[in-house]
Order: structure tokens, then sequence, then C-alpha cells
């Protein structure tokens, strides 16, 4: 039997059948996806083949192998830096959750996210949550970083999950799709799933006052199906996100701004740090690209990991601020 992996607690997995009915399974043995070494070797959104196993009070599944993935979204696992973490498998569209400062999500972190997403050829659109809450200077921050990524091509939405604002937009891009939610604790994935329907209650918790950061409420990405013909990923908010093994060369391929001139630079293997006549450096000179695109590129170049800090997010905005007095 075939069927579809709607939420993974490690043992257990809860699979719908073609039927419609909820199998929980597990898997059968030692086996290992080839190719990828995974903490996780089953992901919600796997297309898995399973058998029933019947006892005298309750009927579970063994599952005995994975349909191919169209793709999956991947992190390193924090533990293991060699190993990944796969978020989920088999999306269409994948909805990035940003909030300016409650908690705060840095240029850098989306950069990181959205480089990871080209990496593996998922759609990813930028969802600012909790306009309603926005003063003046939250506001300029927010367009100013939406600025920068409609500049390059993502599309941008702004909503506000308890005042119900851009919620019929969302909800018109995910018909017919499976959609991912992420981005860090707090910003509001559960409550934005909630506000698209209400009968599901997910759990959601208040940020922390004092730290400014989301409490790690979602601990399981599940799937579920939504009313109008769609179908929702939430997942649990991460904070750093390492880059997936990727040659030095092939990381400003994932900066589609970098990409479309990278041809126009003297050295077909510029690296656009210090290489003369290149096309990169010079559209940064020209502010046609933002300098925090830059900055995240050469991190990523270096290779250091990401640490979600309050700090890391001040810098940031004092690029950002630089960025905008440039103009
Ligand atoms: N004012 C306001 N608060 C919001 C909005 N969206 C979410 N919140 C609040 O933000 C807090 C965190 O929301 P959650 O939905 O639990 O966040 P999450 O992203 O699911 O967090 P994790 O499950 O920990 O990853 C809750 O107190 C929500 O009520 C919004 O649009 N406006
Ligand atoms: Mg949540
Ligand atoms: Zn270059």
């Amino acid at each position: 039997m075939t069927g579809l992996v709607y939420k993974s607690t490690g043992s257990w997995y809860t699979v719908k059948s073609e039927q419609g009915d909820f199998i929980e399974c597990r898997m059968k043995g030692k086996f290992r996806m080839k190719g990828i070494k995974s903490t996780n070797p089953i992901a919600v959104g796997d297309i898995v083949d399973y058998e029933l196993e019947e006892t005298s009070d309750a009927v579970t599944g063994t599952i005995f192998n994975i349909h191919e993935r169209k793709n999956y979204i991947v992190r390193k696992s924090v533990n293991l830096s060699h190993q990944m973490h796969i978020i989920a498998s088999n999306i269409d569209r994948v909805f990035l959750l940003i909030t300016i400062n409650n908690p705060p999500t840095t240029f850098n972190f989306i950069d990181r996210f959205l480089v990871t997403a080209e990496a593996y050829n998922i759609e990813t659109i930028l969802v600012f949550n909790k306009i309603d809450t926005f003063d003046e200077p939250t506001l300029e921050d927010q367009l100013y970083m939406q600025y920068v990524y409609q500049q390059i091509g993502y599309k941008c939405l702004r909503v506000s999950s308890t005042e119900m604002k851009g919620i019929d937009e969302l909800k018109e891009m995910m018909i017919g799709k499976v959609s991912m939610f992420s981005g860090h604790s707090g910003v509001g994935k559960s409550t934005l799933v909630n506000a698209m329907e209400p009968s599901l209650h997910l759990k959601t918790k208040t940020i922390s006052e004092a730290s400014k950061q989301g409490q790690h409420t979602t601990t399981f990405a599940e799937m579920y199906d939504l009313s109008f013909n769609a179908k929702i990923i939430d997942t649990p908010g991460i904070k750093g996100f390492g880059i997936v093994d990727m040659e030095k060369e092939e990381i400003s391929g994932y900066f589609p701004e970098f990409f479309r001139l990278k041809d126009q630079c003297k050295f077909n293997n510029c690296l656009h740090k210090e290489e003369p006549h290149c096309a990169i450096k010079a559209a940064l000179e020209r502010d046609e690209i933002a300098w925090s695109r830059y900055n995240s590129y050469l991190k990523i170049l270096e290779g250091d990991e990401e640490n979600y800090r309050t700090d890391t997010y001040d810098e940031d905005r004092k690029i950002s601020d630089e960025t905008r007095n440039q103009k």
C-alpha cells in the first residue's frame, strides 16, 4: 500500500492512505535512503510503501520503501555537523515567515534560507507577519527588507495572522499545492495556519518578553489538509541555518541577482572577492546589489555557521541603515 507521511516523531510516522485513513507506521529494520546521510530517514511529505500489521487491539503499518523525492529541504543537523536533517519533502512552495523584531529575523538568516531553497529548486515566498504591531521605524525596516528581496525577484506578502490581513492572498497562492511554513520560533507559523483553518486549533505560545524569542512551541513538522484544497506543513522554528556542503564556485549561482551578472566577470571562476573586473563588485558599487546580500554571500563563502543572536541582528540593521544612507 502507498501513502503520504503527515507526521514524523522519530520512531513513529503518521501515514495517510490512499483511502484517506491515518495509520501509525514504523520503519522496517534499518533501511536507509541511498545518497543522502540524514538523521531522519523518513520525512513529512514522503510517499511511502507500507504493509499493514493487525494485532488484537490495533492496526499499525510497516514502511518498507520510500518513493523518490521530487525535492526536499534540509538543514545541517545541530549536533552532528556532517549529517543533515530533512525538514520536509515533495514541497511545491515554501513560505518563509519573517518578523522584524518580535523575534528579529536577520538578512543573513533569510539569505541562508534562500540559498538552500534555490539549491534544491524550491520556490520561496517571503511572508512578513505581525504587520499590525509595526511602529514607524519597524515599518521602515520592513519595507526596506521587502524592497531588497523584491528587487531580486522574490515575491513578498505582508500579513497579520491575528488581524486576518493578507490571508486571502496567501490562501490563493496555496490552492492545489503542498506548502510549507518556515522561519524562526515565534514568528507566527502555527498562528497563521489557525488563521486559515480555525478548526485546527494548533498550539501557539507568546514569545518570551525577556529574550524576544519564541519558545519552540511546535516540536514536530506536521502536514494538514486545509478546506480550500491545499496542504500545509507547519514546522518547528529553526535557529541557525547551516548551509549544506556546497562548492565555493557554486554559491553565487544561488544568489539570482549575482547569477544574472556572473558571465560578465573577467574570470569565469571569479569568486567576486578581490578579483579584478568583477561584475558583481561593480554592481555593488552602483547599489544594484544590496550590501546585506553581498555580506551574506561572503559569510557563506567563508563557511562560518550562523548563530542566531540578537547582536547579529544589530549588525545587519547597521548594514541596512548604511545601505539606505548611500541612496
Ligand atoms: N500581534 C500579532 N501577534 C502574532 C501574529 N502572528 C502570531 N502572533 C503571536 O506570536 C506568538 C507566536 O506565535 P506561534 O504561532 O506560536 O509561532 P510559531 O512560529 O508557530 O512558533 P514555533 O512553533 O515555536 O516555531 C503568539 O503569541 C501569537 O499570538 C500577528 O500577526 N500579530
Ligand atoms: Mg508553531
Ligand atoms: Zn565576479
